[in-house]
């Protein structure tokens, strides 16, 4: 299942997870688009690198697999995510393409008389030309169907997409703006009634009309609703139904769930439900040894257990948009989420960055928007923001998020200090540092952080000042069972030298209102790349954890010093 709830009940949907058809270009034997013979099965949603021999396979992969035809309903084939590029395929036509891991994407067929029908879908998970966002870099870019495939069943006018946007309003009560987007994929308009339920109410679109192929976006307004808000220590939330009738006859369904929370920033300080909040937590890869980044629910589950303990309220889905699931379980345990459209230091001379880069942020904000846990909308880290080009690249997105959900603070995370000439473009300013790993010493983290702050409150920043701040990344690697009394790098004492003062520091300054640790656990990075082979293990080992969630020593300091800080604010999460 996409989600970690039902989403449909009127609407068929088929979970396609399970064992698919599966050949590699190694396997075949032919040069036709498609394969003749398949040469083995894979699972799905699964890395295929979890296939013995295909460990560090970099290359094309083809996935089969057989669904019901339908003569009166249209096939909507859904995909959580495929890593990294694919082409579909219904009865040997190309029906679809799609770049990028990390974001979901949907194609819907017309009905057919056959009984059954082929689904193709090719995966490619190489670098080059083709790529901008997934190339050799510091965490692995895996290939597959790896997140899950669903089929649905729609009639002629269906629900494409809800967003839904909680407000404040008198009373401590709150509205709540729903957007419903329908889609005809028929040859002749239609005429529907929608109507939208949550907490008891509901509101009702008497008559849309949508024409043949057209797709339609109306807004309903729920006021005055008498509901709990939605936080981190009560994470409330509430079925959103929406329904489509043609006549008396339901004819389609989609269940979300909507958190009643309002998140703004006022000076230097970040408000959730007018109320000051302060963000602990860290930078999240989904990586795991056995899973690569198809990481099963339970397990996603267990990581949220982990950092709950570790007194993290706080996840950063470093560096590109997380699986659903994952946001719904931050939404239904209370986690506050930065979540980012996929980049980490690329280059912007790339020819497919814009279009590539715009995709993830566009297809980010239209899949996820409705996430109460969802706080803060991040983009483009450690990219280009000191010269003009870059400066521009960065409007363009920031912009785009700003425009397209104003209910939410942007940022970006920049590792270029005082060079930084884009600070004005975001609400919240975000730094990586890592004093006392990459350069200088743990003493210089407080005189560091005074420094850089007094240039951002000063005209110098352009932008930046009096604004908050939040250090979305700082720590540094050690390797799981090196202990030396030298505590030199890599050890687990000097881990912990470094995480300490620095949450100490960070922790401690009113300026900041959250800190985000790199990184939680230690995750495997690409070995396309001389400098990423120089880590050790050919893995980024700044895990609290080890990549199995095995804790290091410094999973007490963390925890001690978030326990610290959370009893200063009178124990509020
Ligand atoms: C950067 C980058 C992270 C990671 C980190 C590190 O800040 O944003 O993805 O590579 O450095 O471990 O050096």
């Amino acid at each position: 299942m996409l989600r970690t709830f039902t989403e449909h009940r009127v609407r068929e949907v088929v979970g396609l997870d399970g064992m698919w058809d599966f050949t590699t270009a190694e396997d075949r034997r032919d040069q036709a688009v498609l394969p003749k013979r398949y040469a083995r099965s894979c699972g799905v949603p699964q890395a295929w690198e979890q296939l013995p021999g295909l460990e560090g396979y970099r290359g094309q992969g083809w996935y089969r697999r057989r669904v019901a035809g339908d003569s009166a309903r249209a096939l909507r084939l859904v995909f959580g995510g495929v890593s990294h590029t694919a082409d579909v395929y219904v009865d040997g036509t190309k029906v679809a393409h799609h770049y990028d891991a990390f974001t979901p994407f949907a194609v819907t067929v017309a009905p057919t008389k056959r009984r059954e029908r082929e689904v193709v879908v090719a995966v490619d998970n190489q670098f080059g030309d083709h790529s901008a966002l997934h190339i050799g870099n510091d965490y692995y870019t895996y290939g597959g169907l790896t997140r899950p495939v669903e089929a649905h069943y729609v009639a002629p006018i269906y629900i494409e997409r809800v967003h839904a946007v909680p407000e404040q309003a008198r009373g401590g009560r709150w509205d709540l703006a729903v957007t419903v987007r329908l889609h005809n994929w028929s040859a002749s308009s239609g005429t529907r009634r929608v109507v939208a339920r949550v907490a008891g109410s509901e509101v009702e679109l008497a008559r849309v009309r949508v024409a043949a192929g057209a797709t339609v976006s109306k807004s309903l307004h729920l006021s005055g609703l008498a509901v709990k808000a939605w936080s981190a220590a009560a994470p409330q939330l509430y079925d959103l139904d929406i329904a489509v009738y043609e006549g008396d006859d339901q004819v389609d369904d989609l269940r979300d769930r909507v958190g009643f929370r309002a998140v703004a920033v006022r000076g230097k300080k970040l408000l959730l439900n007018g109320k000051p909040l302060l963000l602990r937590g860290y930078n999240r890869h989904e990586d795991h040894p056995q899973f690569g980044c198809a990481i099963p629910v339970e397990a996603m589950r267990h990581d949220l257990y982990l950092l709950r303990d570790l007194g993290s309220n706080f996840v950063r889905t470093c560096h590109y948009p997380n699986d659903r699931r994952f946001l719904d379980l931050c939404d239904e345990m209370g986690f506050f989420v930065w979540e980012e459209s996929h980049a980490r230091a690329i280059n912007f001379k790339h020819p497919r960055f814009r279009e590539q880069i715009m995709d993830s942020t566009v297809e980010m904000l239209d899949w996820h928007r409705s996430h109460p846990s969802i706080i803060i909308w991040g983009c483009l880290n450690e990219c280009d923001s000191v010269s003009r080009a870059g400066a521009k690249e960065h409007a363009r997105v920031l912009k785009y998020i700003k425009k397209t959900d104003p209910s939410r603070p942007v940022t970006f995370a920049s590792n270029k200090g005082s060079n930084d000439v884009c600070l004005g473009l975001v609400d919240i300013v975000a730094w990586n540092r890592y004093t006392g790993w990459y350069g200088g010493d743990v003493a210089g983290v407080e005189p560091g952080l005074k420094h850089i702050l007094k240039w951002l409150h000063s005209p110098q920043s352009q932008g930046g000042a009096g604004k908050p701040v939040i250090l979305s990344e700082f720590g540094g690697g050690a390797i799981r069972g090196l202990r030396d009394a030298r505590a030199v790098h890599w050890t687990e004492e000097y881990q912990c030298q470094v995480l300490d003062e620095e949450l100490r520091v960070y922790l401690g300054h009113p300026d900041v209102i959250g800190t985000a640790i790199w990184q939680f656990c230690d995750v495997r990075v690409t070995p396309e790349n001389r400098w990423w082979v120089s880590r050790p293990r050919t893995m980024n080992n700044k895990g609290t954890v080890d990549e199995y969630r095995r804790p290091k020593m410094v999973y007490d300091v963390v925890k001690r010093r978030h326990a610290e800080d959370r009893k200063k604010r009178g124990g509020r999460l």
